[in-house]
């Protein structure tokens, strides 16, 4: 019998926590996370591409549990030493964050490719699932505002997601031989899309262009976890954005979203009574207690969608 295998679209702190509550629940390797690169970005001469390193630290139980990104313990003499001079300091790295930005930046330098670094790190962090860059090439996903188009980290950190946005612009760059092969691989049973930002974390994966048709090649079920619990997002400017997009703020509206993408969305238990418009939007809907505070939270919301799944399948 051909193992399981299951793919996860995530973004990084929202999307990380399912990963992990998926990397725990299934054996070792049944787990492969695609992951957004939309939000990389040159910052002092290195390339920062923050959802993979939150995806790295979180599997491998490194990440600073306040923030979500970075790393547990870390210290700031480099980012202090960078405001000492003038330099810009709104991006932080720290000083264990920064030997992952210089190493990537130097193997990037040599000709390797994003994939291959990300590969190179998770094995050094003893990761049982794999990590996959949507894409090697840049692919940055920038944010329309009426004013001005903003470079995602600008927007998002720089402004703190404060200017109203009017749309995206994704990156296009190109699906990797190593994502096209995991779409078609032996056993898929399952594509999931993390309760990550739609709009900022989810879109950009599938506006990789080749990537959205080779995850329908396969007849795997695509399950989505709604990111917004009782008309509001846990964390981070999901609902804000809605808002600006005219989409209404709801479990509903993210069916709505993702109609013609995924078969079915998993819905917090607080929203049961969703159920209804969401499969009249043409999504099954299952409920599940989504709010993922404990590694047992993970965990529990992981064998739901796993379990809602496989029940969707051909
Ligand atoms: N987010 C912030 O709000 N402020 C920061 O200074 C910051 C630094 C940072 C450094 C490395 C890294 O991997 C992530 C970092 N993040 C920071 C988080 C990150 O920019 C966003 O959460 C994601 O890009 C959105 O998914």
């Amino acid at each position: 019998m051909t193992t399981e295998r299951w793919l996860l679209l995530s973004g990084g702190v929202g999307g990380a926590k399912l990963a992990l509550g998926l990397d725990r629940v299934l054996p070792p390797g049944a787990l492969t996370v695609i992951a957004n690169t939309g939000d990389d970005f040159r910052h002092l001469g290195l390339h920062v591409s923050p959802d993979l390193d939150t995806l790295v630290y979180t599997l491998g139980g490194l990440v600073n549990p306040e923030t979500g990104w970075g790393r547990d313990g870390e210290t700031w003499q480099f980012m202090n030493a960078v405001a000492e001079l003038g330099g810009p300091d709104w991006f932080r790295l720290g000083d264990l964050d920064l030997a992952v930005h210089v190493e990537r930046t130097r193997r990037l330098a040599a000709g390797e490719t994003l994939t291959a670094v990300t590969a190179a790190l998770g094995e050094r962090h003893g990761l049982r699932t794999r990590i996959l860059p949507m894409s090697d090439a840049p692919a940055p996903t920038r944010v329309r505002t009426a004013n001005a188009l903003l470079d995602f980290q600008d927007y998002f950190v720089r402004q703190r997601a404060e200017p109203v946005v009017t749309g995206f612009d994704y990156g296009g760059g190109a699906a990797t031989p190593a994502v096209l092969a995991a779409c078609a691989a032996p056993g898929l049973a399952g594509i999931l899309i993390a309760p990550s930002n739609p709009w900022l974390s989810i879109a950009p994966v599938l506006a990789v262009p080749g990537l959205a048709a080779a995850l329908r090649t396969s007849a795997a079920p695509i399950v989505a976890v709604s990111p917004i619990i009782a008309g509001a997002a846990l964390k981070g400017p999901t609902a804000k954005i809605m808002r600006e997009l005219g989409v209404e703020v709801s479990a509903t509206g993210i069916a709505h979203y993702y109609r013609g993408v995924a078969d079915g969305l998993v819905l917090d238990s607080a929203d049961a009574a969703e159920a209804t418009p969401v499969e009249a939007a043409g999504l099954r809907a299952r409920t599940a207690p989504t709010v993922m505070r404990t590694l047992e939270d993970r965990c529990a919301l992981a064998r739901a969608t796993l379990d809602f799944a496989r029940s969707l399948r051909p």
